[in-house]
């Protein structure tokens, strides 16, 4: 679906309708920047993804405020008019103590939930001063959600993990919104999730909702597994649906995606060529096999994996010394949370140890940019490879495989993937790699590197069928066609 066409569908679809999307990150953040104020979009798929739905169909983005000049920058009802270059909807601004931001955001969603639903071996920490916390903020975002409702039926697209109890916080309140979430994060089986002290709020918290939505079909199973567990609800699996005290949740997947043509267009465009030049020179990228990878600084992505990897394939293949760089940017993320503290920690370590085994007078194998790299160098730095690495552990979907895809143009360039992403059950034509197995995961990159021409084309060519189909717009159509259909 192009952009074009989704503006105007869902434009005439959601005409009875009042558009709220919540979300605990904000699409857009004011920073001060010495005496000047600065607007900057942060690295997260989320936003990333929702963006181009809210410029379609306007409405109001419901998010906490982070950003060092976002109080100067909103009107008296804590709004700003976004995007800034060409304001389309209306963000409206929740301010959170640093205590609150502590327990709700460190604390409970991301010591707790995101540990609890990745099984990547972290284990989650529960503190009942956190849940207080997430529950207190939860009822913050619904009271200025509530306070935007207006003569319009609203439908609230509710976003992640932070706000699970929100749905049914609003439906108490206001029994004809129309209550959508999308959860971004995997859903882990019943054995895992029960474990959490305060599973059973959670989940009449999300069944709240009208519908609900994950990526993928076994998110979907096994939350369906985990509410037949933990609640005297009526599981209606030829539906994909819940009952419980009389309510209807709908349980459905949506594969999130990208904006594949604008994506496409920007990486074809002369300032990115320039950029690889410049690139190119200034990290001394003289190699002539350059592999890329883009994460979040975070234990759920597999970057020591990929070291191990890279590391072993270097041992085993040493004619690839001083042609072979590989180029990690990864943006840093959640710093004050311990096992985050750890991950770079072990990072850095890992960076030193490749690099100090396999380095020669000129040469590291291994350039790792800790930073948030601007969107045009990260598609030069796209450009530039020959592949692409994501090894995460688990991943809800990943967008940094389709957006690789996206700016690889010409076709040329392969994508090595996890099996245990979102993605990997679109994206058959990627080498699917299982980030734990070091040996097999050497020996795919050194198939990545040798693959025939031909062979890679025509695998990339196939990618890009599927995700320039399957885009962002494609995604946004479906769920909020599917919650207007219900309701
Ligand atoms: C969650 C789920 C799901 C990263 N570094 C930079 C940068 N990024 C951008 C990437 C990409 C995004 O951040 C990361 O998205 P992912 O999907 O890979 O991962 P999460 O942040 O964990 O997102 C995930 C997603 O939600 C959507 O539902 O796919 O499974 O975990 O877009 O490009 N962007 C720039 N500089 C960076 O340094 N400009």
């Amino acid at each position: 679906m192009r952009k074009g066409h989704f503006q105007r569908v869902i434009k005439e679809k959601l005409k009875d309708y009042q558009l709220l999307v919540v979300s605990n990150r904000e699409p857009y953040i004011h920073n001060w920047k010495e005496d000047q104020i600065e607007c900057i979009r942060p690295a997260s798929g989320l936003t990333i993804a929702l963006d181009p739905m809210m410029r379609a169909c306007g409405g109001v983005w419901v998010a906490h405020g982070s950003g060092t000049a976002d109080r100067e920058t909103v009107d008296n009802n804590q709004k700003v008019r976004v995007p800034p270059e060409d304001p389309r909807y209306e963000l409206k601004r929740v301010w959170l103590s640093k205590e609150e931001e502590e327990g709700f955001y460190y604390g409970f969603a991301n010591e707790a939930l995101w540990p609890l639903c990745h099984i990547a071996y972290t284990r989650p920490v529960f503190k009942a001063s956190d849940w207080e916390y997430y529950k207190k903020v939860n009822h913050l975002f619904a009271e200025k959600v509530l306070e935007e409702t207006g003569s319009e039926r609203p439908l609230v697209f509710i976003q992640d993990y932070h706000l699970a109890l929100l749905p049914r916080i609003i439906k108490e309140k206001n029994p004809d919104a129309l209550t959508v979430q999308f959860w971004h994060i995997p859903w882990p089986n019943p054995e895992a999730f029960r474990i959490c002290p305060w599973k059973k709020e959670l989940l009449e918290g999300l069944l709240g909702n009208d519908l609900l939505g994950f990526h993928i079909r076994y998110h979907c199973n096994n939350f369906i597994d985990t509410v037949d567990r933990e609640l005297e609800a009526r599981p209606d699996r030829e539906r994909s649906a819940i009952v419980y005290k009389d309510k209807i949740t709908y349980i459905r997947h949506f594969p999130i995606s990208i904006d594949f043509d604008a994506i496409a267009e920007s990486a074809a465009k002369k300032e990115v060529e320039e950029e690889v030049k410049r690139l190119k020179i200034k990290y001394r990228l003289l190699g002539d096999v350059i592999g890329v990878g883009v994460d979040r600084l975070d234990y759920t992505k597999g970057i020591p994996e990929k070291f191990r990897a890279i590391d072993l394939f270097l041992d085993q293949n040493p004619e690839y010394k001083k042609r072979f760089v590989y180029i990690q940017l990864g943006a840093p993320s959640r710093e004050h949370i311990p096992s985050y503290k750890q991950i770079n920690d072990e990072i850095d370590e890992w960076v030193e140890k490749v690099n100090w085994r396999h380095r020669t007078e000129y040469w590291s194998p291994i350039l790792f940019l800790r930073e948030h790299i601007p969107f045009l160098s990260m598609l030069a730095f796209y450009k530039m490879s020959h592949f692409c690495i994501v090894s995460s552990l688990q991943d809800g979907m990943n967008l940094v495989a389709k957006e690789y895809i996206a700016a690889k143009t010409d076709s040329n360039g392969v994508l090595i993937l996890s099996r245990f992403t979102g993605a990997s059950r679109e994206l058959n034509e990627a080498l699917l790699i299982n980030p734990y197995a070091a040996d097999e995961f050497a020996q795919t990159i050194k198939e990545a590197i040798e693959m025939p021409p031909e062979e890679g084309t025509r695998r990339m060519k196939k990618l890009r069928e599927i995700v320039r189909e399957r885009n962002i717009y494609r995604w946004a159509d479906q769920i909020l066609t599917k919650a207007i259909q219900i309701s």
